[in-house]
């Protein structure tokens, strides 16, 4: 994947070439529906082999396995709030959540990473404010870890794009701390 920084692509984040990718699981780190079972039928078997040996995972936190079948060779699975109003602490959790995953990129020495929409699907979370917390994330992350270089946000869907787009057009400092 070329080009360092933060980077927007369309498609399925299965695909992907880079050092790793992040799934949007559940408790249970079992597998699921959406952008987890797109991961499980894409890695194979052995992926759930490794996550049954993980004891699940969490809201906020993440946990890494390999890649197996898939061309990243880590997959870092965390787990997103489900959307309740926002009044039950879903800001503060969704940025847990790429907290956690960039702790593990920066232990693991990943250069390259790519997220889906954590928990803007089934876990309906509102796009553009779950894409303003994932954008001041990844900047932040860029700012901290001279090893990590590229962040690529999968767009599954043209409303996904268009919230990160508008994310990426606000200066860093507008953006409001969860
Ligand atoms: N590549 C990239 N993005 C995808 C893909 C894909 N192959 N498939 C879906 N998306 P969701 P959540 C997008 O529902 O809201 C699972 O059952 C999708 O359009 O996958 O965090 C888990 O096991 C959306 O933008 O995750 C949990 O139970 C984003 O990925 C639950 O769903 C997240 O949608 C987690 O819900």
């Amino acid at each position: 994947m070329p080009g360092n920084g933060i980077q927007l692509t369309d498609g399925d984040i299965t695909t992907l070439a880079v050092e790793g990718i992040v799934n949007a699981a559940n408790n249970a780190l079992l597998g699921g529906g959406g952008v987890d079972g797109a991961i499980h039928r894409g890695a194979g078997p052995e992926l759930l082999t490794q996550c049954r040996t993980l004891g699940g995972c969490p809201t906020g936190e993440a946990r890494i396995t390999r890649g197996y079948n898939l061309p990243a060779a880590w997959v870092i699975h965390t787990v997103g709030p489900v959307w309740r109003s926002g009044v039950q602490g879903e800001p503060e959790l969704l940025a847990r959540c790429y907290r956690s995953c960039f702790s593990l990129a920066r232990e693991y020495g990943l250069r390259s990473i790519a997220f889906p929409a954590i928990s803007t699907g089934v876990y309906g979370y509102p796009k553009e404010e779950a894409a303003r917390i994932a954008v001041r994330e990844a900047r932040q992350a860029l700012a901290k870890n001279e090893t990590l270089t590229s962040i690529i946000f999968v767009c599954f869907n043209s409303a996904t794009r268009l919230a990160y787009q508008k994310a990426l057009a606000e200066p860093s400092g507008t953006q409001r701390s969860a």
